[in-house]
């Protein structure tokens, strides 16, 4: 199979400089090379056109931050989504914040019925205006592709909800705002936080999630927001949380996506390079991937 990569440098849904700079982070760490290595053939179309300035200020309307500029960002990635998965490509996704989570997911949309997807963050991404502290529209990106929010976000790329939210698996969650607590409980959401990732351990965990969406979906989606990882491994990101999965637990996790070949496309998100230590957070990535991929110790 080929694998299609593009990135998706979309970066003021969230406050920090430098989240557009993560694709051209994530290349330089040598992605391309090390998934050649694995024998797999990569189409890159490099970077998606998308806004790079907004106003930064919340619209007293929408409670929003850069509404139309994040819109009409994802529009374009789930136009070149949606393309690349009609040429038969596999679909890795650079980002970027995490708002661009809302344009492959609904690029994704036209080529499934039931897709299933993991969210692999130390947010659960399920803010809307009303009850977002902050109107980064990073932190709504789940929402929006479950039909939770404002119109725009809900209705990109194509009418109504894109994913069910019985088909989405939270994993790695340490910092929950209020709102999305109830959103979840209402929603009826799986999540495994932090402290059922203690309990339980990672092997249950991922076992239990890829089991749970293999039942009843026709496509997983894999959303890896690199603050989901302890900041220890990755400090180059926008928003780190304390108490994550480690490296190790990460890449287990990765290698039991990998066996259980349930991924139908990937993101990586919410890598910048500005906050990092000399590309340390895009090589961690790319350690990820490529263990997606089927890179092994031995
Ligand atoms: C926070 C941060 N919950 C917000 N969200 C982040 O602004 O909505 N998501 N960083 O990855
Ligand atoms: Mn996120
Ligand atoms: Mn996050
Ligand atoms: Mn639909």
């Amino acid at each position: 199979q080929k694998l299609g990569i593009i990135g998706a440098p979309i970066t003021i849904a969230q406050p920090n400089m430098g989240v557009d700079l993560g694709p051209d982070a994530i290349r330089h760490a040598d992605l391309v090379e090390r998934l050649k290595n694995l024998k797999i053939t990569i189409n890159d179309y490099g970077n998606v056109s998308v806004p790079m300035t907004g106003t930064n200020q919340i619209d007293p309307e929408t409670s929003l931050k850069n509404l139309n500029e994040v819109s009409q960002g994802n529009e374009n990635i789930a136009e070149k989504v949606k393309e690349i998965k009609s040429k038969g490509d596999f679909p890795l996704i650079l980002g970027g914040d995490h708002s661009i989570a809302i344009g492959t997911i609904a690029g994704l949309h036209h080529h499934y019925q039931n897709m299933g997807v993991i969210w692999y963050d130390a947010h659960p991404d399920l803010n809307t205006g009303q009850i977002s502290p902050s109107g980064n529209i990073h932190g709504m990106s789940l929402a929006a592709s479950i039909g939770i929010g404002h119109d725009r976000l809900i209705n990109l790329g194509g009418k109504g909800p894109k994913v069910d939210p019985k088909n989405v698996v939270i994993i790695g969650a340490r910092s929950i705002d209020e709102g999305e607590k109830e959103i979840i409980r209402e929603n009826g959401i799986k999540v495994f936080t932090m402290h059922d990732i203690d309990r339980l351990g990672m092997d249950y965990v991922m076992k239990n999630s890829i089991e749970y969406l293999e039942e009843q979906t026709d496509g997983v989606h894999l959303s890896l927001d690199v603050d989901g990882i302890d900041p220890a491994h990755t400090p180059g990101t926008g928003t780190p949380v304390e108490g994550g999965p480690s490296y190790r637990e990460t890449r287990y996790a990765m290698q039991l996506l990998h066996e259980s070949d349930l991924l139908t496309s990937v993101e990586v998100v919410e890598v910048n390079p500005l906050l990092d230590n000399q590309n340390k957070t895009a090589e961690v990535a790319v350690d990820m991937l490529t263990t997606l991929f089927g890179e092994k110790y031995l």
